[in-house]
């Protein structure tokens, strides 16, 4: 009997995957079972792999339940198709000023980890720059973890080092606040895909969006193109308000079951936003953030 070898996929790789062990780093296939039972096995799975008797590819015989799993909703009723696997973590990084934050574009890539139920925090860079604490507040009153750093001064990187360590993290948010400096910082030589090229660009260069996962702090960092680009696709607008963690406690105590907090009268929301419980611009966000979700095209559900 042999007994099973464990490892995570880093990375596709034509029709075999590259596969982190213990023993390094193995190139494997799925066997016929494995292709019948999990057909998309992506970066970040923990599989069981057996050696081939004749030597070459190893074979991928099981697939581990998945802790977390990201997804990208496809148009056209073809579903979703998943990206990663285990995701600890999505860091949301943003800047305090330099360029200045845009409380939106933050709001955006949380619900965006909320819809694929991955817990997100947030990281706000250049604190050497700008030690204001405004958004900082904003941010934990949502309910979020927030990381303070300067990976000019190394400010909170022992911090945000120790919340990465032996996890699986994705670091996304808007280009400039810093997050090739950070991962820099923490671990030098890194290189990340990420931000550098638009979805777009990468398509009209014709090469294939996959995610990779690289060993980061003994653990992974999920490099996954544009993650904010895996969007809002699919989210239901009745699903929106529950993808703002302080208003699910009052979601359905508002006057009309189907509020969808607008305008409604008696709705609780609006009312918490009135009493300073929830932050107006978290309000503005899920409006307009609706507003999306509701104009998008329906044809593929
Ligand atoms: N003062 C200061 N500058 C920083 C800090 N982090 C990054 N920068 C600078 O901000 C610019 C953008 O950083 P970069 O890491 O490329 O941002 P990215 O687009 O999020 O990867 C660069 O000029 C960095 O040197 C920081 O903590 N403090
Ligand atoms: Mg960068
Ligand atoms: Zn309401």
């Amino acid at each position: 009997m042999v007994t099973g070898l464990p490892g995570t996929v880093l990375e596709r790789d034509g029709a075999a995957y590259r596969v982190m062990t213990s023993d390094g780093e193995v190139r494997a296939v799925l066997s016929g079972k494995t292709k019948r039972d999990t057909p998309r096995v992506v970066v970040g799975d923990r599989v069981t792999l057996l050696p081939n008797p004749v030597g070459g590819l190893y074979s991928i015989t099981n697939v581990a339940e998945r802790k977390t799993l990201l997804e990208r909703r496809v148009p056209l009723g073809r579903g979703t198709r998943p990206i990663a696997a285990n995701i600890d973590t999505v860091f949301v990084v943003t800047s305090n000023c330099d360029p200045a934050p845009l409380p939106q574009l933050i709001d955006r890539l949380l619900v965006v980890a909320e819809a694929n139920e991955i817990p997100a925090a947030v990281v706000i860079n250049k604190v050497d720059l700008d030690a204001g604490v405004w958004l900082e507040e904003r941010c934990r009153k949502a309910g979020y973890p927030v990381f303070r750093t300067s990976a000019k001064t190394g400010e909170g990187l022992a911090e945000l080092r120790s919340a990465m360590a032996g996890r699986e993290s994705v670091v996304t948010g808007p280009s400039g606040a810093g997050k090739s400096s950070l991962l820099n910082a923490l671990q030098p030589g890194l290189t990340l895909r990420t931000g550098e090229l638009s979805l777009k660009q990468r398509r009209g260069r014709n090469t294939t969006v996959s995610a990779l996962m690289i060993p980061f702090e003994g653990g992974f960092l999920v490099d996954t193109p544009g993650f904010n680009e895996v969007g809002l696709w699919g989210i239901e607008p009745r699903e929106l308000a529950s993808c703002f963690p302080e208003f699910r406690p009052l979601i359905g105590e508002c006057r009309f079951q189907d509020c969808r907090h607008v305008s409604e009268p008696g709705c609780r929301i609006r009312e918490a936003v009135a009493d300073g419980a929830i932050a107006p611009d978290r309000l503005e966000s899920y409006l307009m953030l609706l507003d999306e979700t509701e104009a998008e095209p329906k044809e593929w559900e």
